[in-house]
């Protein structure tokens, strides 16, 4: 069985009073964490603050983003050490809007997964690409080549602690209604390119999570498709009511 995870991603909104009186509202509310996964991926110098609020209430702490350099000369970057240090349980790497309006590229993506999961974050390893037609084995499959990419290097042991997240560049940021069937097509072609890569039994137990438009309307449908282990959610995840609404959907 795999535990359903719902994750805020907040990107450049509320700053760390916002942030902190979120969780203050939500925390008395959440699922039990042993059932279901929540998290918030507030910016990163709400980080902290929200970590200390949370305290033990189960809300997972997810940064949007980080270097894949632990130091050094790198201005403006965000260390993973530093985020280990301040209690962040995972991290997004390769959203299409890093990708979009930051230049970063499958390598710079691939070096990110290995660093995170070397200094033991748990990575969120958004995919955006369209499927491409791939011989495996004799056999023609679907796949996400971009997926593939950034995976490289990463080991049997090392995959099964990574969550991946399906976003397709026609959802994300959009406010349209996420289209359910091609969301589900998505998290499936995921899973089956992770069985063709590494096992099915690891492609079984892996999380994959949709995100694009996701809101209180549709998530139910989202979650009632057998390959959509969880959600990530931008917009509609910044209001208390509404974010509970969903979280209650799970
Ligand atoms: C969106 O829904 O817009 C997202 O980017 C979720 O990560």
């Amino acid at each position: 069985m795999r535990k359903p995870f719902i994750a805020a991603n907040w990107k450049m909104h509320k700053n760390v009073a916002e942030s902190v009186d979120f969780v203050n509202q939500i925390k008395g509310q959440l699922p039990d964490p042993a059932k279901v996964e929540v998290g918030i991926a507030p910016q990163a110098f709400a980080l902290y603050s929200m970590a200390q609020a949370a305290g033990k209430s189960g809300l997972k702490i997810i940064a949007q983003n980080a270097a894949a350099e632990y130091n050094g000369p790198f201005t403006g970057e965000l260390s993973l050490r530093g985020l280990r240090d301040l209690g962040t349980d995972y991290v997004m790497l390769g959203h299409i809007e890093r990708r979009r309006l930051f230049g970063e590229d499958n390598e710079t993506v691939n070096r990110k997964v290995n660093a995170a999961l070397q200094m033991g974050i748990t990575p969120i390893i958004c995919t955006d690409e369209t499927m491409v037609q791939k011989e495996v084995n004799g056999e023609i499959h679907y796949v996400f080549q971009q997926l593939m990419s950034v995976l490289r290097g990463v080991s049997l042991d090392q995959i099964r602690n990574v969550v991946i997240s399906y976003e397709p560049s026609w959802a994300v940021g959009a406010g349209q209604h996420a289209n359910v069937a091609l969301a589900e097509e998505g998290c499936r072609t995921i899973r089956r390119t992770i069985a063709d890569n590494y096992t099915y039994e690891i492609a079984d137990k892996i999380r994959i999570l949709y995100g694009g438009s996701v809101n209180p309307d549709n998530i139910k449908e989202l979650m009632a498709k057998s390959d959509i282990d969880g959600v990530l959610i931008g917009r509609a995840s910044l209001d208390v009511d509404n974010f509970l609404k969903m979280v209650n959907y799970m």
